[in-house]
């Protein structure tokens, strides 16, 4: 990799936080393996880490700003500061009380603080201003985690053709929580900024793609989804550990063997089950600690024969649900102590603190069973730890199936942490198991971590965020631009005659779960009036409804040309009647065709027929999305099979499946209405789906055609919403 191309890591913290120690600021290590899996691409690529260093306390403010550029020039760490109270918003507020348990699964414990929120997009803006004010051409981004989600997209507005990335290190959980969020949108738009966003697993994966479809409407690929025309690369890449460090731990280090020796000596006839964890309520240590109690209740034979060590290092203890949870922890603790302890026998070693990876080490290879027994976990790396510190290779590793881990790790044994009894009968197998049978277990484990660890997981992320942005990717799926509205008014303008031709659902308005609920407000109806009452302009709106919603709504507006059914009947600007574009319909296939509608209805509640006089349409739109996905294309294979060789097509438009003449498209009313415009007029298309195509491809290539939002187009253009629509049509009105 060329030194052009650096990595710019952007993570909530720095791999070191400033803190004053006797009136003097020094950097303290922050714990962590992003760091040595980052390493070696910081450093073959002089690569940059941005993130917070810490609260500015006050006083001695040179000798922190003097430390931090010592920082950047030894490191490439760029401090980005967040005002002290932002930070405690934006960390421990939404981060930490709204996302991380949304995230993980726990509806019931999500606050939910707009104020936060706020703080949340203020810290956002912050880390991307921090990014885009040292990003150079050909530079990598690497944003992680949940606390950065608005990054990718905030970086996108700054710098179109940076090459972004993401990874999200904890779950994502299913779209029915998910989309309990009020801010879901925003987070899932500012994901779609990056070029590559990645998980620990399909499974949350899978669950992100439904809440692209169920929240933003937008449909995806297993791997990629097409956003504003450009592809977002998806994948799940499991993280992995430093093996390497705690191999040679276990095997060259000296204090490791010892201290392994007097656990093995101090536990002597008795098995040792390890647990190590953040003190996170995720973790699922109250679950564990009466599971072990229901153990020995049950089992009388173990007691005094095993000995659970549980070291969780206190976490964000100035949140109130963690407060609770230490008090819960250590009461239980001391509940099961005082039921079974004897003076010999101690049942829990419960270690609340941070131990160094040493003790870490020998606490792990010296224990017969791990417990990894977490509610839910993006990967959990003492999972992996624990089979990178058994060189002997009898241990048995216990897991919980809701931990990312349990996808990669299928010979260890799985729990449910919930289910007290069938996780105690598991522990008790786990601590009888045969040598053969460990043996085999682990020598599996054992490859399959070693081979997968954090260098290669940092690799293959960095290789995958490079083949989505290289050239020849960027190439196939450019955008059209976004249309500026003083290029279009300069346009407009000159012309001696001017053309506008306007889809109306989605295109001027938003499109509504309900088609009535989308009448025009009194403003759009004004800007119409205004707009067809210019001179030497003819304004027309094109549209799949019927005739009497759009007579209804606009047949008071004497110059508006008014077309159909996507075009199979029109009202000309000035005109007082309609007319049909071609006649002598024969509509006895709507007898036929319209049962088989009514029967997709019939099993998809909230859809349903409308019969128009020229076609029938099938609509979908409060149908669950996938579902409604999936019934829509089963409906048009079907249709089409049907309907071969006649003058019948079979449109899939936004949510609604539709069959109607072939000849009856947006194109034939388009090429009607231009032909009497010659080649110097400007001329207009503005559309939001499919049948729009129809309208762009009719016009000459000089026509300003517009797409509205996303998917595959012709046009020539592309505007965000019906919002910009309307701004740009008001600036052609007052022109
Ligand atoms: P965490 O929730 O922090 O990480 P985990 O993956 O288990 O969870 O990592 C914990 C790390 O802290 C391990 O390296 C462990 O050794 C260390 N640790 C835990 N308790 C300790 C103690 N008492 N003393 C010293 N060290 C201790 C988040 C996600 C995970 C995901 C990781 C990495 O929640 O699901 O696996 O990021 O992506």
């Amino acid at each position: 990799m060329s030194t052009k191309q650096r990595l710019l890591v952007v993570s909530n913290r720095l791999p070191l936080t400033a803190k004053r120690v006797s009136g003097r600021w020094r950097g303290e290590r922050s714990s962590g393996g992003l760091v040595a899996a980052m390493a070696p691409l910081m450093e073959q690529t002089h690569g940059l880490w941005l993130g917070w260093p810490g609260d500015a306390l006050p006083g001695e403010p040179e000798g922190r700003a003097r430390l931090m550029r010592e920082w950047e020039e030894q490191h490439g760490y760029v401090a980005v500061e967040i005002p002290a109270k932002v930070s405690r918003s934006f960390y421990e507020g939404y981060a930490n009380d709204t996302l991380w348990p949304l995230l993980h699964g726990f509806p019931t414990r999500v606050v939910f603080a707009p104020e936060s929120w706020a703080a949340y997009r203020a810290a956002n803006e912050r880390f991307a201003e921090a990014v885009l004010s040292r990003v150079r051409k050909g530079d990598l981004i690497w944003a992680h985690d949940y606390q950065l989600m608005l990054v990718p997209q905030m970086v996108r507005e700054g710098a179109a053709d940076a090459r972004i990335g993401f990874f999200l290190h904890i779950p994502f959980p299913s779209s029915e929580v998910f989309r309990i969020l009020p801010e879901r949108e925003q987070l899932l738009r500012g994901l779609l900024g990056a070029d590559a966003l990645a998980f620990q697993t399909h499974g949350h994966l899978h669950n992100f793609r439904r809440s692209l479809l169920q929240v933003l409407g937008l449909e995806s690929h297993m791997d990629s989804v097409q956003v504003d025309g450009r592809t977002v690369q998806l994948s799940a890449l499991p993280i992995g550990i430093q093996s390497d460090e705690w191999r040679s731990l276990i095997e060259d280090d000296r204090k490791v063997a010892r201290r392994r020796a007097e656990l093995n000596e101090r536990h002597h006839g008795r098995k040792l089950i390890i647990s190590v964890d953040r003190l996170d309520y995720t973790k699922g240590i109250p679950e564990r600690l009466r599971t072990f109690r229901r153990l020995l209740r049950s089992s009388p034979a173990w007691r005094g024969k095993v000995t659970l060590v549980q070291v969780a290092v206190p976490s964000r203890e100035r949140v109130p649900a963690y407060v609770d949870l230490r008090s819960e922890v250590s009461e239980l603790v001391g509940e099961v102590n005082g039921d079974f302890g004897t003076p010999e026998w101690q049942p829990v070693v419960y270690l609340r603190r941070s131990v160094n990876k040493q003790e870490l080490a020998a606490l792990y290879s010296a224990a017969d069973v791990a417990w990894v027994g977490p509610l839910r976990d993006g990967m959990n790396l003492v999972a992996k730890e624990y089979v990178a510190c058994q060189h002997e290779g009898d241990g048995v590793l216990v897991l919980s199936e809701f931990a990312g881990a349990a996808q990669e790790l299928g010979e260890a044994l799985r729990i449910n942490p919930y289910d007290e009894v069938g996780t105690a009968d598991v522990i008790v197998r786990a601590l009888e198991m045969d040598l053969p049978e460990r043996a085999e277990r682990m020598a599996a484990l054992h490859e399959r971590v070693n081979k997968n660890d954090a260098v290669v997981w940092a690799q293959r992320f960095i290789e995958g965020l490079r083949a989505a942005t290289s050239s020849t990717a960027q190439v196939m799926h450019k955008d059209r631009p976004t249309l500026t509205t003083e290029a279009a008014v300069a346009a407009f303008t000159k012309a001696e005659r001017r053309l506008l031709l306007l889809d109306y659902d989605g295109t001027l308005t938003d499109i509504k779960p309900r088609p009535q609920d989308a009448a025009p407000t009194p403003r759009l109806m004004t800007l119409l009036r205004d707009l067809a009452a210019l001179p030497d302009t003819t304004t027309a709106i094109i549209s799949g409804r019927s005739r009497a919603d759009i007579e209804g709504w606009f047949g008071d507006i004497p110059d508006l040309g008014l077309a159909v059914e996507h075009g199979a009947l029109m009202r000309k600007p000035g005109a007082d009647g309609w007319e049909m574009l071609r006649g002598g319909m024969d509509l006895s296939w709507k007898e036929q065709v319209r049962p088989m509608l009514e029967q997709f209805a019939a099993s998809a509640p909230g859809s349903f027929v409308e019969n128009k006089e020229h076609a029938l349409a099938w609509h979908y739109r409060l149908v669950d999305a996938e579902f409604g996905a999936w019934l829509a294309n089963e409906l048009v294979n079907t249709l089409e099979n049907l309907l071969a060789g006649t003058e019948l097509a079979v449109i899939h438009g936004n949510k609604v499946v539709e069959v109607r003449y072939a000849w009856a498209n947006k194109g034939e009313v388009a090429a009607h209405l231009a032909a009497r415009f010659r080649r110097k007029s400007f001329v207009l298309a503005v559309g939001d789906d499919r049948t729009d195509e129809d309208l762009f491809s009719s016009l000459p290539r000089s026509a300003w055609t517009i797409r509205v939002g996303v998917g595959a187009t012709t046009a020539r253009f592309r505007l965000h919403a019906p919002r910009d629509v309307r701004r740009l049509l008001r600036a052609l009105a007052e022109a």
